[in-house]
């Protein structure tokens, strides 16, 4: 049965990954032994055409989406948008916002059929097959469906026990030269689960609290299917790597022992982040790692449930850095009991770090304690649009901290930062920069430059449907128009072109009178 997957987009800055969700159920539908197509609405202009287009093109029996709680607006329209053009399609939704406002999507998305709550590729592959059978699904443990004007759920599914029995995350799917341009990391997860209860975090329930963790060899062997596929940098999107140290430090001795030469980049916990398994990652190829401190106030770390002391987080941070990781430490600001004096506190923790650092914004996600004992936090939230749910925007406050403030610190931080992102690319301009901060400059400005290519819809107007003709030397055009797209000057665009086209996933080609500049997928 033909089943398309859409991947919405999202507004952030920052270039994404290729959603492990979408990976996992697209790997158990094909196994499943459906036939199944992914729209990667994230990477191009995400437009209703596109969207017609592909339903009308491949005239699915269900369209799945994914999202999490700041792309559900966009994700939702896009189902209404394919309830408009087939209202016979059957539309589900899955990940971890649908999970969680399954309630609510039932009263007022009338276009969304079904969700599938929790783990999907199990809930997802019963789902498929009765709809083929019978044209509807109900009582599949895991999946909400619509009945009355409402959403009805069934028990919840079990978690996998054995992660070595997933599908392979099916990565042909998606438009793989679209993120390789980006230079964004290959994701990849070693194991799911954690064993702590942070009140921001859904994590755990969506996967559980027990260690899953699969078994080494796995891990190595799609490692190196990345790697063939062109992602030479890997991330780890555990939710907490390093949650069995013996199971952390086989993964990475069977790195080093296949000689596999990769960049990896790790989130950890700092407890978890000991010298030896920080040194076995390293010899592993770890270049970078992330702690997420979430305050510089004990108390507020306590509050949350983080159960992390903040002198060993600072301790790790400086072994990370003498061990030449390159560190970045996240936080949070507006969690319950914030006041200026807490944020000032914060802000002089996070600099007496000495290493990079990030300040989101509060967003309470549907499913987190956060959420729903906000009241009983002492946490107003003042709005539902989830579009304001990305980390930027105040969408809460405390007693002691209107939101108001708290947006111009998030906004006074992104400042700073943006000024001191402008200062290192006018020393990389300068040709000043070297060593890693060159390579990490460079990345982060090709990075950037793609990602807003991309979104601009620059590759659909200039694909073969339009092309350029009689021009004397095509790329020129190209970079004149790519730069006009991105704001970037056009010897800095006329670089990264020449680079994706150097690569390989880029091709300037003719075809007739028409110079085109396209991917080659
Ligand atoms: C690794 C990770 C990242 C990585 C990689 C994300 C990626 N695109 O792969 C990075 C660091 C980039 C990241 C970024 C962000 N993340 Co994050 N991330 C995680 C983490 C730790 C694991 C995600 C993962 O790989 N899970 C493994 C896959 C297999 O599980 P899954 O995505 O849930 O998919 C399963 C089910 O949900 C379901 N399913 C999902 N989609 C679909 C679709 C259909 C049709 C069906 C049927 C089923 C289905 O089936 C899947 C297979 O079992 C989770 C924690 C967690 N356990 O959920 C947080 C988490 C998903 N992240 C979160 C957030 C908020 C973000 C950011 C918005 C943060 C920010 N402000 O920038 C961005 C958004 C990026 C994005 N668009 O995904 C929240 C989301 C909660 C929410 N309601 O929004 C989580 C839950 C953590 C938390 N704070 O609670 N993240
Ligand atoms: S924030 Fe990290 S440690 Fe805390 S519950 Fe979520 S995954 Fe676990």
């Amino acid at each position: 049965m033909r089943i398309l997957l859409v991947n919405p987009p999202y507004a952030a800055s920052e270039p994404p990954r290729i959603p492990m969700g979408l990976l996992y159920i697209g790997g158990a539908l094909e196994r499943a032994g459906h036939d199944v197509r992914v729209l990667d609405l994230l990477v191009m202009r995400p437009d209703r055409d596109i969207v017609r287009r592909a339903v009308e093109d491949f005239d699915p029996v269900i369209v799945g989406i994914t999202s999490v709680t700041m792309n559900w607006p966009d994700a939702s329209e896009i189902l209404k948008w394919v309830k408009d053009i087939n209202p016979k399609i059957a539309t589900v939704a899955g990940g971890p916002h649908a999970t969680f406002t399954t309630k609510e999507i039932g009263i007022s998305e009338p276009w969304v059929d079904y969700v599938v709550m929790g783990e999907g590729e199990r809930t997802v592959v019963e789902f498929a097959n009765l709809i083929e059978k019978t044209g509807s699904a109900q009582n599949i443990p895991g999946l909400a469906w619509r009945e009355n004007g409402a959403m009805k759920a069934g028990p919840p599914r079990e978690l996998e026990p054995n992660l070595d029995l997933l599908p392979k995350p099916a990565r042909h799917l998606f438009p793989l030269p679209r993120y390789r341009i980006m230079c964004v990391e290959g994701g990849l997860s070693t194991g799911r689960g954690c064993p702590f209860s942070c009140t921001f975090c859904v994590g755990p329930k969506m996967v559980g609290h027990k260690a899953r963790l699969r078994t080494p060899t796995a891990v190595v062997d799609e490692m190196e299917e990345l790697v063939s596929l062109g992602f030479k940098h890997i991330a780890f999107s555990d939710d907490h790597f390093g949650m069995k140290r013996s199971h952390a430090m086989a993964v990475c001795d069977e790195i080093i022992q296949r000689g596999l030469e990769v960049e990896l980049s790790i989130f950890i916990r700092a407890d978890a982040a000991e010298p030896e398994l920080l040194d076995r990652m390293k010899q592993a190829g770890c270049s970078k790692v992330l702690f997420g401190a979430e305050s510089g106030v004990q108390k507020i770390v306590d509050s949350i449930k983080k159960k992390t002391d903040l002198n060993m987080l600072r301790e790790k941070v400086k072994l990370a850095m003498d061990m030449g990781y390159f560190v970045q430490v996240t936080f949070i600001m507006g969690l319950p009991g914030e006041t200026q004096e807490t944020i000032k506190q914060t802000i002089d923790y996070a600099l007496s770090l000495k290493t990079f650092f990030g300040m989101h914004i509060l967003a309470p996600l549907p499913g987190s304690e956060i959420y729903e004992k906000a009241d009983e936090l002492g946490l107003k939230i003042l709005t539902r649009d989830w579009r304001l749910y990305d980390a930027n925007h105040a969408v809460t406050e405390t007693p002691g901290l209107k939101a108001d403030e708290l947006q111009r610190l998030g906004s006074w931080y992104d400042e700073a930062f943006d000024r001191m992102g402008e200062m290192e690319v006018a020393a990389w301009r300068r040709g000043e920069l070297a060593g890693e901060t060159l390579k990490r400059t460079e990345q982060l400005r090709c990075k950037s430059f793609f990602w807003k290519l991309l979104r601009s819809g620059f590759f659909e107007d200039t694909d073969s449907k339009t092309g350029i003709a009689g021009v004397e030397d095509p790329l020129k055009v190209f970079i004149a128009k790519a730069a006009g797209k991105t704001s970037i000057d056009e010897w800095e665009a006329g670089r990264w072109l020449r680079s994706a086209i150097d690569s390989g996933d880029l091709v300037l080609s003719k075809k007739g009178q028409l110079w085109q500049l396209g991917f080659n997928d």
